[in-house]
């Protein structure tokens, strides 16, 4: 792992995604590392980490009291326009903004965002459509293997995720330029 980034615990992780205004953390000043989270409080996170901009002004999901003007729908239309989320009904347009982030939900992100290679074979307890993105995401040593794959993912789960593709956000890109 670069940078020794290991050698961080996961209140360690969420110090520095609140530094960075990713987390804002309880208002008692706590990281509620056993609490979960909604969707649209990940999507949130999502676009901080990636760097994404807010859209505002469009509601494309049709979930009961999802609109343009309330706070989740930039964030929410944002990680979807970026193929980072794409909602839990594409025919109805459902995202379930309001739904709890599963742990398979957030092994998907986390596949998508860091690009990770889906493994073909796999050992999970995931839903069919998820099994590929939680193994590639336990290959990666990001999910621990004895996790539910269908439970609601805990803040300090998402910490860990987020932390990952936060850090991978910051590294140097390589430039390739020819010398003639
Ligand atoms: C439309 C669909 O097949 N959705 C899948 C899955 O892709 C979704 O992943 C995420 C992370 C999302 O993109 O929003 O969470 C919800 C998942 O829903 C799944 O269908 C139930």
């Amino acid at each position: 792992v670069a940078f020794g980034d290991d050698a961080l615990n996961t209140q360690q992780k969420y110090d520095v995604l609140k530094e960075a205004k990713i987390f804002s953390g309880y208002p008692d000043g706590s990281a509620g590392l056993d609490k979960e989270m909604t969707r649209a409080e990940f999507a949130k996170v999502l676009v901080g980490i990636m760097g994404l901009e807010p859209i505002q002004g469009k509601a494309s999901f049709k979930d009961k009291n999802y609109k343009a003007s309330k706070w989740p729908a930039p964030y929410v239309e944002a990680v979807y326009s970026a193929g980072l989320m794409q909602g839990k009904n594409t025919t109805k347009m459902i995202f379930d903004f309001n739904g709890k982030i599963t742990v398979q939900e957030m092994a998907k992100v986390l596949v998508v965002a860091q690009k990770l290679e889906i493994p073909t074979e796999t050992n999970n307890n995931a839903s069919d459509w998820a099994k590929g993105y939680v193994q590639a995401a336990i290959n990666a040593g990001l999910v621990d293997a004895k996790a539910n794959p269908k439970a609601n993912a805990t803040r300090a789960q998402l910490v860990e995720v987020a932390y990952d593709i936060y850090l991978s956000q910051q590294k140097p890109k390589v430039v390739s330029y020819e010398v003639k």
